[in-house]
């Protein structure tokens, strides 16, 4: 709310950047995990929203190639830790002079990346006390979306009551995840389908897709069950066959323009014996039915979706863990910060 103010936007991300973002014509994003995943999300309502050419990729593929860099690119990194040796590393050896300036959004306001970035905007989300990154991918979200409002405002690609619109939408963003939280009795129920499996499967839809790998991520980091993510037109090329019914299919159901495109893929699953897990928005008027389960969700924005459909999926998570009796907190193999 307070960052969305006429007067701190786009001034957050730093004194400069209103004379800056106006000379943006390309973004370039890139993270690692689920850092990775929130710059993915970005990629939609940069180019979406802002028509801004923004390209995303993991900072371990980019810092090893060469780029071709188009003119008045920003650079943007996106990291919980800000010590990412991978992003760091993309950060110090990209084509310097070619970038129009670095922006880092990042929670740790003393980190690496900080402070050898030209611009930045701290996520602010407190400490990630667990490895697997929770909190802070929300509030990456939520600076990305800040981000695509102030580009489009500089660019004059947005319209100004496409703005209003979406900071008011913002302005409620907050009742709307505690409304999701509060059916976590629901998820911690719905855990129990992924007790005995070794495998899932997650779909989303258009910027519900990073948000389906998200989700996939999560599920992988604590509970180690082996799980995959497809945007769910993609799957009729291939990961159809891998549905029966050991392989439940976690999916995210806005109410947005591709709903009834999404609808039909369900039905794929179902016609091959697939479980689905749904989180659905209330209005989606999805049923269920004996190898459907539907979890409904408050009703949102559909800019904002991609925020509080995250919020579902990490319970899962947790929940599956939980169940399993892996440790949350600290899963094997993983650090918090992978600094190699
Ligand atoms: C990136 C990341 C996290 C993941 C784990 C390992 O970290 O891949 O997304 O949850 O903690 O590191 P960061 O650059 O966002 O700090």
């Amino acid at each position: 709310d307070r960052l969305a103010a006429d007067h701190v936007l786009p001034a957050a991300f730093g004194p400069d950047a209103s004379t800056l973002f106006a000379k943006v014509k390309k973004i370039q994003i890139v993270a690692c995990g689920t850092s990775y995943h929130a710059g993915m999300v970005a990629r939609y309502w940069l180019e979406g929203l802002t028509n801004t050419p923004c390209q995303v990729e993991v900072a371990s593929e980019f810092r090893y190639r060469h780029v071709a860099v188009q003119p008045d690119t920003l650079f943007v990194t996106i990291s919980q830790s800000g010590e990412t040796a991978d992003t760091l590393a993309a950060l110090r050896h990209r084509q310097d002079n070619a970038y129009l300036a670095s922006l880092t959004i990042c929670n740790v306001g003393t980190s690496s990346l900080v402070r050898e970035s030209d611009l930045a905007l701290l996520t602010r989300a407190g400490p990630e006390i667990g490895v697997a990154s929770t909190k802070a991918f929300s509030t990456q979200l939520v600076g990305l979306l800040l981000l695509t409002l102030a580009i489009g405002r500089a660019r004059h690609t947005l319209a100004p009551a496409q703005e209003r619109e979406i900071v008011d939408a913002l302005r409620t963003l907050s009742a709307k995840l505690n409304d999701a939280l509060a059916i976590s009795a629901t998820i911690e129920a719905k855990a129990q389908l992924f007790a005995e499996k070794n495998h899932a499967l997650f779909l989303g839809r258009g910027e519900q897709f990073p948000v389906a790998l998200e989700g996939a991520l999560k599920l992988k980091e604590i509970s180690y069950i082996h799980a995959e993510a497809y945007p769910a037109g993609e799957l009729k090329h291939g990961p159809l066959a891998l549905v029966d019914s050991d392989m439940p299919v976690v999916t995210v159901a806005p109410n947005n323009a591709l709903l009834e495109k999404l609808k039909s893929n369900l039905q794929e699953v179902s016609a091959r014996g697939g479980q689905l897990l749904v989180f659905a928005d209330r209005e989606a008027h999805l049923s269920e039915d004996e190898q459907t389960q539907v979890v409904n969700m408050p009703s949102i924005h559909p800019v904002l979706a991609p925020i509080l459909y995250t919020i579902p999926l990490q319970l899962l998570s947790y929940y599956v863990a939980v169940l399993k009796g892996t440790d949350v907190d600290q899963p094997r193999n993983l650090a918090k910060s992978v600094t190699v």
